[in-house]
């Protein structure tokens, strides 16, 4: 098995351990407190904790600057107290009612301001749990029914908006993480071609970069690890949020490897050749318990996707890249394939 090239370091966010509410049902576990959360993610071998703005200020249109402060000032606290640190910060903007109808789309002008406000807030926020990566997961910005707002237009407004973030903190890395649906009927912002290609419309795209989630990838029909391939290529993957999806469902956000184990596989693979997380991108998993799970046992969804990535790195490291490039070679891919089966199965090949 040969050294990893790879330097992975891992993350979860707070709403990865939950209390199990659905759509069709009411929470099933008991809420755990934030500080409970930064101890699990140490007893499992985690290296850092993402945020969305609320979850480091509860009520945050409620509050004052200077209770933000304080509030996001404890948070920091308690991670140094653990030794975590804050991957980063992401404005949760679907939730609030002036974000019904989107938010730097929204066709209200008073609204829209909503929303550059609020993130420039979690921008503020990010500065003071010490990141300096907002994560835009562009949640209801695309249309229920397609004749409700002109889509060149909104493509220009997130522009517009982003160019306001780059301008409100000349360090801030903005990483978009795209999503083909859901919970609005079309994203405009879908997939990871869409995300790469608006960073280049900015006032500094050197600061705009993407987080390929594998559930978003595999929604919108397409393989995760060739979108993690695609952002490679441009050296815009600035963080993954690993899952897994049984195909064009709703968004499971599963165990990462649990329904498709050969394109965990491949998503590992394409990492690690790329040598990810040398300048220092994280490997965060956006992963739910299953409703099923009783309290007690909640958070072995985060346990075990860590250590499924881990075994499938083994994986990667033991290719028999020799036998892998004379297969190449011959075009013999039937036999290729049989000897990625037989690696995957632990079969002697
Ligand atoms: C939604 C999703 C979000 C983002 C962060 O599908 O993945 O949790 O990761 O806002
Ligand atoms: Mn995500």
């Amino acid at each position: 098995m040969a050294k990893p090239k790879g330097q992975y370091r891992f993350s979860f966010g707070p709403w990865n351990i939950d209390e199990g509410a659905d759509p069709f049902g009411p929470p099933v576990r008991e809420p755990i407190a934030m500080a409970k959360k930064f101890k699990v993610a140490k007893e499992l071998g985690y290296h850092g904790v993402q945020f969305h703005d609320d979850d480091v200020v509860p009520d945050i249109d409620t509050k004052s600057a200077t209770q933000i402060a304080k509030e996001a000032a404890k948070i920091k606290k308690m991670l140094d107290g653990e030794g975590l640190v804050a991957e980063f910060v992401a404005p949760r903007l679907w939730f609030a009612p002036e974000t019904i109808d989107g938010g730097y789309t929204n066709n209200s002008a008073k609204l829209r301001e909503y929303a550059i406000e609020r993130t420039k807030t979690a921008i503020d926020i990010m500065n003071m749990v010490g990141s300096t990566s907002l994560v835009l997961w562009l949640a209801r910005e695309g249309t229920y029914i397609r004749e409700s707002k002109v889509g060149r237009k909104q493509v220009l407004q997130i522009r517009d908006a982003l160019n306001v973030f780059l301008g409100h903190d000349p360090k801030v890395r903005i990483l978009i993480e795209p999503k083909p649906n859901e919970p609005v009927d079309s994203a405009i912002i879908s997939t990871i071609g869409h995300a790469v290609g608006i960073g280049y419309l900015t006032s500094d795209p050197a600061r705009v970069g993407c987080l390929v989630e594998s559930a978003h990838s595999i929604l919108a029909g397409l393989d995760p690890s060739d979108d993690m391939s695609y952002a490679l290529a441009h050296d815009k993957l600035w963080s993954v949020h690993l899952n897994d999806q049984g195909n064009m469902k709703f968004d499971q956000d599963k165990s990462f490897g649990s329904y498709n184990l050969r394109r965990a596989f491949n998503q590992v693979r394409v990492l690690e050749e790329y040598a990810y997380g040398r300048n220092g991108e994280w490997v965060g998993f956006d992963v739910k318990a299953m409703r099923t799970q009783k309290l007690a046992v909640g958070t072995k969804h985060l346990a075990n996707s860590k250590a499924t990535f881990l075994n499938l790195l083994d994986k990667v490291t033991s290719i028999d890249t020799k036998l892998e490039a004379e297969l190449i070679k011959a075009r013999d891919y039937e036999e290729l394939d049989r000897y990625f089966l037989c690696l995957l199965m632990g079969k002697k090949y």
